[in-house]
């Protein structure tokens, strides 16, 4: 069995190493134009002249969850495309989104700019009641963090594409139930796949349905977010801040106003990194059982976009 590698943006070599020590007879090298035809490939953000030259893959392994760069390719007819299911993503998702959900209900900035003026200073303490966290996208991801929130007794609600009942958390489904999704959100985290559905959810429509002075937690993809609805919204106190890991352009231009507004938390496309040793686990884990003939998870409908 031959396997190719193709990371842009990262370097092959480790991934090829611990490839090697997990599936020891198969044959795995780093992809260069021309290289012969592998069986399987393990990549991020190929290029189109890898899918090209490699027409005959019977499987292409994402190291990441989304798969809306590769979708944009073209792909090969016969391969599937499999996507990283949790992957050791899901708690640093949960650790993220708590982190930015608790910094905000607390006012922790608040008491951080009081710190540094030397002021000794209390806030009137708020009710988790007021601060209903809405989760879109109850997948791997979005279960996880629904799941953590939880834990900090905040009324949780998720909204998905198809009914995803999940104990505890008030479920709305598909775009008929949207509005009375949003209504019922003060805290809205965005935990969908980039699909030709989703792009420009998060917009001026939308934020606004959100309980008034809302707050915007953006860590699936820039896509998602229609940038310039966003800080006239928090200028106007509509949504009260936001924190968003994930943007349009990445890196996020220099003089993108987001970088110097109050309101606004950036951070690199950082919330969930890919593991390499628990990636490269189950990557060799389902190849595995598609030798044995076994059905895998994660397999992409591309009909479906995710
Ligand atoms: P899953 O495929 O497991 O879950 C996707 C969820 O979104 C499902 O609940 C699905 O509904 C729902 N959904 C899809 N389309 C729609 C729609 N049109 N309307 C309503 N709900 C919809 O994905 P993951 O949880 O693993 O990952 C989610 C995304 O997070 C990834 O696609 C990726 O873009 C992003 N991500 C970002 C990272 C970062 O570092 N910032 C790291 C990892 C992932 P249903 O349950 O009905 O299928
Ligand atoms: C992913 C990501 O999709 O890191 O896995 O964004």
């Amino acid at each position: 069995m031959k396997i190719t590698v193709c990371l842009t943006d990262n370097r092959p070599e480790p991934w090829i190493k611990e490839l090697r020590e997990a599936l020891p007879d198969a044959d795995i090298d780093a992809w260069q134009p021309g290289a012969p035809q592998a069986d399987h490939a393990v990549v991020w953000a190929p290029p189109q002249q890898f899918l090209d030259e490699q027409p005959g893959l019977s499987a292409i392994f994402n190291i990441g969850a989304g798969v809306d760069a590769l979708l944009k390719l073209r792909l090969p007819p016969a391969a599937k495309l499999v996507r990283i299911d949790d992957g050791g993503m899901a708690v640093q998702m949960a650790e993220f989104v708590c982190h930015a959900l608790i910094r905000h209900f607390r006012e922790l900035d608040v008491y951080a700019e009081a710190a540094r003026d030397g002021e000794w200073m209390y806030r009137r303490p708020r009710l988790r009641a007021d601060f209903p966290v809405g989760i879109m996208g109850m997948g791997v991801l979005g279960q996880k963090v629904a799941k953590a929130v939880q834990q900090f007794e905040f009324p949780v609600n998720g909204w998905s594409r198809t009914p995803r009942p999940v104990e505890g958390v008030q479920g709305f489904a598909g775009s008929e139930q949207l509005n009375d999704f949003l209504a019922a959100s003060r805290v809205l985290v965005c935990l969908l796949p980039l699909t030709p559905d989703t792009r420009g959810i998060l917009n001026k429509t939308t934020l606004s349905q959100l309980r008034f002075g809302g707050y915007l937690i953006n860590v699936a993809r820039g896509g998602h977010l229609v940038e310039e609805d966003l800080v006239p919204l928090v200028d106007a106190g509509q949504l009260s801040g936001a924190t968003l890991d994930v943007f349009q352009a990445e890196p996020l231009p220099a003089e993108h106003p987001f970088w110097r507004h109050p309101r606004i938390t950036v951070t690199p496309h950082a919330s969930a990194r890919t593991l390499r040793d628990e990636t490269v686990a189950q990557i060799a884990g389902k190849i595995r059982a598609l030798q044995r003939g076994k059905p895998i998870a994660g397999v992409v409908d591309a009909a479906r976009g995710y």
